[in-house]
């Protein structure tokens, strides 16, 4: 795939050039491509699409976003991949399936590592959040900025979950993400990772059980149709990632990299707002739609259950160092 990077307006035939092949001057015309699971209306789609607006009013037009919503681009494994290797420019997804390929990025996924939304927005927006984002970059990603994903609760087809207990033995989809499946299996679950376009057919014809998500996700899917169980047991509250390609960040100059990242910390506010106000959306429609929700669980066995998830992941003295400060962020 090619990417956009048109030099100068004076030049009437549109270069079409593979990005990094030209010099980067002050005029150069820059398309990014974002690619993001979710539909149009979702607030991370119209997060993104809001940094293009600020980009193109503040460039008159020279630097642009074209978000493309709906998977268009692949599911997120597929589309990370393009963006290590520079056929995509920019892709929102979850911090999950990043996991097996950036070990940092599992901290903040971590089983109940948060104790609250405002606890992981300090935790991400400060020092910790920049040092996971520097991690990535040994894989061709840069960071531009955190989205909220609320938090993560169980679904099912079975039965209502009202106590750890009650997940033993189901089947339940998991994001491509070691760590998720330990945690599943900690939990003593059957964990079956899959993306997440093809959840919905397989809650259908029962070739899973269930599912983990958060209220905005769990509408929009319409999984609540197929698996009307819902137990806010809030597991993760695992962030979801703005990038870029690092081939297409080392092609751009500095005064226009300063502009993208203004744009996109610009856009986390405005992604936040529209967020609280989806998910207290979402949660009253599954609710009229039929769904039964659990909201009165005891997390503390859920809680407990999470040990051999950090031990299996927290390894490194590095990685105990960045669970530790989350903990102490207040
Ligand atoms: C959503 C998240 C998506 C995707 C999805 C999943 O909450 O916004 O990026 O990761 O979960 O479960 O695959």
């Amino acid at each position: 795939m090619m990417t956009r990077l048109l030099r100068s307006a004076t030049v009437a035939a549109a270069l079409t050039v593979a990005f990094g092949t030209v010099g980067a001057g002050a005029q150069d015309q820059i398309v990014l491509r974002s690619a993001d699971t979710h539909p149009d209306g979702y607030p991370t789609v119209e997060a993104v699409k809001y940094m293009g607006e600020l980009l193109a009013d503040w460039t008159s037009g020279r630097i642009t976003v074209e978000v493309y919503p709906n998977r268009q681009l692949g599911e997120e494994r597929d589309t990370i991949e393009q963006v290590m290797i520079g056929a995509l420019e920019m892709n929102r997804v979850n911090m999950a399936p990043l996991n097996n390929i950036v070990p940092e990025t599992v901290v903040p996924g971590l089983p109940y590592i948060f104790t609250s939304v405002d606890q992981m927005r300090r935790v991400m927006d400060g020092e910790i959040g920049l040092e996971i984002m520097r991690a990535m970059e040994a894989q061709g990603i840069v960071g531009l900025a955190y989205y909220d994903a609320g938090a993560r609760s169980f679904y099912n087809t079975v039965r209502p979950i009202t106590s750890a207990e009650d997940l033993e033995g189901l089947r339940i989809r998991v994001m491509n993400s070691d760590m998720f499946v330990a945690t599943m299996e900690a939990l003593g679950a059957n964990a079956t990772p899959m993306e997440f376009g093809q959840v919905y057919d397989a809650l259908r014809t029962g070739v899973i059980d269930g599912a983990e998500n958060n209220f905005p996700s769990y509408e929009t899917t319409r999984h609540f149709e197929v698996a009307g169980f819902y137990t806010l047991d809030e597991h993760s509250l695992t962030p979801e990632i703005l990038m870029i390609s690092k081939q297409v960040w080392d092609g751009i100059n500095e005064d226009d990299q300063i502009l993208i990242r203004k744009a996109a910390a610009l856009s986390v506010p405005y992604m936040r707002e529209l967020w609280d106000a989806q998910e207290a959306a979402s949660r009253e429609a599954v609710i009229a739609a039929g769904a039964e929700i659990v909201d009165d669980i005891d997390k503390q066995p859920f809680i407990d259950a999470m040990a051999p998830v950090y031990e299996q992941f927290v390894t490194t003295p590095e990685l105990q160092d960045l669970v530790e400060r989350i903990r102490a962020v207040k």
